[in-house]
């Protein structure tokens, strides 16, 4: 963990009903996978949620109506920032693996899609935000590829029990324009270094330290209700408009 804390935006996407077996015992309740992102102004264009198939989740009691799933470990910290129901202590409803989660239908604040699905990234920290992170193809190289390798790799769908319907149906989003990168600054960056795979690590920083940096200076929005305005601009507000609709939580570690 760097020494400078880091502030997330957790947006809640919703897990459509009706719950599965495992998640059972949550019957009646509000049942959320908290994605942590430092990009609230790219949620336009979401086309799923990612999660890391051997990773270990709970589904936890955030107040009397909500549940959120997440690591254990971002679990803690959001009960010391008063989001649990029993100050400073957490309380796990279900334990919860990956694979439990990969095929969740969710409905997710701002996005297009109206129900996107939960899939399998194998390059997931669980010691980093929440463990749940969500897909925004269009901007972030990691979930560029990411969601290629699912579209291109039926042997890696097959894996991991991933129906062809949850995937092939879900094209890149255009929702930012960078000027030296155009309307899908991730798949161009991602060409330009030519990247093959998730798993190329060093590639990949690169990749998102270009897009960052750009995105975030130069990018223009093309969505949504600041579409026109600066990225730089549109962030906090789009941030503010989430909060205040109760669809996002700050969170920090
Ligand atoms: B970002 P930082 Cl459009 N493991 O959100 C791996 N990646 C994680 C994670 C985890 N446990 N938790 C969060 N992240 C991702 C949007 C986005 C993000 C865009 C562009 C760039 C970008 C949509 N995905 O991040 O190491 C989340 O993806 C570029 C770094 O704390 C989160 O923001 O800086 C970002 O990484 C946090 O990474």
């Amino acid at each position: 963990e760097g020494v400078q804390p880091q502030e997330y935006t957790i947006i809640k996407m919703e897990v459509v009903a009706p719950l599965p077996a495992k998640l059972s015992a949550l019957e009646g309740r509000k049942v959320y996978l908290a994605a942590a992102t430092l990009r609230p102004e790219t949620m336009y264009g979401q086309t799923n949620a990612w999660v890391l198939p051997e990773g270990k989740y709970g589904a936890f009691e955030i107040n009397d109506t909500d549940v959120f799933i997440l690591t254990h470990r971002a679990a803690l910290n959001l009960a010391y920032q008063r989001y649990s129901r029993i100050p400073e202590k957490p309380t796990c409803l279900v334990e919860l693996t990956g694979y439990d989660l990969i095929g969740l239908p969710l409905r997710s604040p701002l996005s297009f899609n109206e129900i996107i699905y939960t899939l399998p990234m194998l390059t997931i920290l669980t010691d980093k935000g929440t463990g749940i992170v969500t897909s925004v193809p269009s901007d972030a190289p990691d979930d560029y590829m990411a969601l290629h390798d699912l579209k291109a790799k039926p042997g890696l769908r097959e894996k991991f029990n991933v129906k062809d319907e949850w995937i092939l149906p879900f094209e890149i989003i255009p929702i930012i324009n960078i000027p030296e990168f155009g309307d899908k600054p991730a798949e161009k960056v991602c060409t330009d270094l030519k990247i093959k795979s998730q798993n190329e690590k060093e590639k990949l920083a690169e990749a998102k330290r270009l897009t960052y940096l750009k995105g975030f200076t130069e990018g223009t929005m093309l969505v949504g209700e600041f579409a026109g305005e600066k990225v730089q601009d549109v962030k906090p507000k789009v941030r503010k408009m989430l909060l205040e609709q109760g669809h996002a939580i700050v969170y920090s570690e």
